[in-house]
């Protein structure tokens, strides 16, 4: 198999199948003609190969799924039309009223709206166990969940969660693991390599890269499971279906993945060191740190630290506003993974589908700051964070 890269630039596209095209064209046709009634028949019944709805599939979706699928070393990939699409399309089709879902003790906002005020309202019992103690999680195995779901690094607070140690305690109890790989993209982790099933993806923020798509992806260790999140899930159970128009910046953003990935990681370490090195600055989440407690499992786990840092400073909540509010550079806005560095409180918005005491007990304090560290010039974010922090002290 080529490298990540190569794969990334080239994979399942050949340019004679489309007059020589070196970028694949976008096929914006919503429906697909059959040559006979029977032969449309057949595409329905799933007995011959073929596309004949884009909401179930289209060839540049098609592209973009294979793609994807073998950046992550998963059978199958789904496209969907935002992160949560592909989410919640995931666990609506493994799911089923009477089942219980283990979940991390920290997720991200609209996902723990979702179990809590979705698909937990349909009779899918809904359990938090913090996954960095494999004491409790191997307990919490006990009572018999039939998934297993966890994002790491966990959107907002950087905690970090073994993934192959967790497989390694969910398989033998036959759950499925569902991992957010948002964070990381396949540059710098693979789940399914580690043991999980499936792999799901807002690919609004690293995977595309510039803030222009709102896009998410589900791929598979198994076809099977695959297929059926596309048949139940995407077809039936949510059409959220991601734009042709937008498989094709998805292609493009993937092109540069793992030269951005690089990017953003070196300026989140710059702003992490910057940040814990100032006397107005608590405490700094980034697993880069030497002193972060997730440091040893990040560099077995990740290929680089990434480019999301969280902290707090010791004028708590207040203080973290007046230091936003003071940015000049890095833009006040949630989403993450884009080109412009983003600063957002978790508390008032991307978390606030949590109540205060959830939020407590997830580990997301009301004084933290969440940072995208983006693509600029590493003196002028410092410089930014800086003069932020000198009108905050
Ligand atoms: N998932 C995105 C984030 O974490 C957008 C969030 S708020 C609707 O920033």
């Amino acid at each position: 198999m080529p490298g990540f890269a190569t794969t990334a630039i080239h994979h399942g596209y050949d340019a004679q199948s489309a007059q020589g095209a070196l970028v694949p064209p976008i096929y914006l046709s919503s429906t697909f003609t059959f040559t006979s009634v029977e032969q449309g028949a057949a595409r329905f019944a799933g007995s011959e190969a073929g596309h004949f709805y884009t909401r179930i599939s289209n060839p540049t979706l098609d592209l973009l799924e294979q793609r994807l699928a073998a950046l992550e070393g998963g059978a199958g990939a789904i496209a969907f039309g935002s992160g949560m699409g592909a989410i919640t399309a995931t666990l609506w089709t493994l799911l089923r009223p009477g089942d219980e879902i283990l979940v991390d003790r920290t997720v991200y906002g609209c996902t723990y709206a979702f179990l809590h005020h979705g698909i937990g309202e349909f009779g899918v019992r809904v359990t938090h166990v913090d996954m960095t103690d494999l004491h409790a999680l191997a307990t919490a195995m006990l009572s018999g969940p039939k998934l297993v779901y966890l994002e790491t690094p966990a959107n907002p607070n950087m905690r970090l969660v073994d993934i192959a140690a967790v497989a390694r305690l969910a398989r033998p109890h036959g759950a499925l693991l569902v991992v957010d790989n948002t964070y990381c993209t396949p540059y710098l982790q693979r789940p399914l390599q580690l043991g999980a099933d499936v792999v799901v993806h807002s690919a609004t923020k690293y995977l595309s890269g510039h803030g222009d798509v709102t896009a998410g992806l589900a791929v598979a260790a198994d076809a099977d499971v695959a297929q059926r999140i596309r048949l139940q899930g995407l077809k039936d159970m949510t059409g959220a279906v991601m734009s042709p128009q937008d498989a094709f910046l998805l292609l493009r953003g993937l092109k540069t993945l793992h030269l951005r990935m690089e990017r953003h990681a070196s300026n989140a370490l710059a702003l992490a060191r910057a940040l814990a090195a100032h006397p107005a600055v608590k405490q700094v989440f980034f697993p880069g740190l030497e002193s972060d407690p997730f440091h040893a499992l990040a560099q077995r786990q990740m290929k680089n630290f990434g480019g999301m840092l969280a902290f707090e400073l010791h004028g708590g909540e207040a203080a973290g506003r007046a230091f936003m509010n003071a940015l000049r550079l890095i833009a006040r806005a949630v989403s993450l993974g884009d080109a412009e560095s983003l600063a957002q409180h978790p508390a008032s918005m991307t978390h606030s589908t949590y109540t205060p005491e959830e939020r407590a007990a997830a580990g997301i304090s009301d004084g933290l700051v969440r940072l995208s560290a983006g693509l600029e010039e590493p003196e002028d974010l410092l410089a930014d964070v800086l003069q932020a922090l000198a009108a905050v002290h």
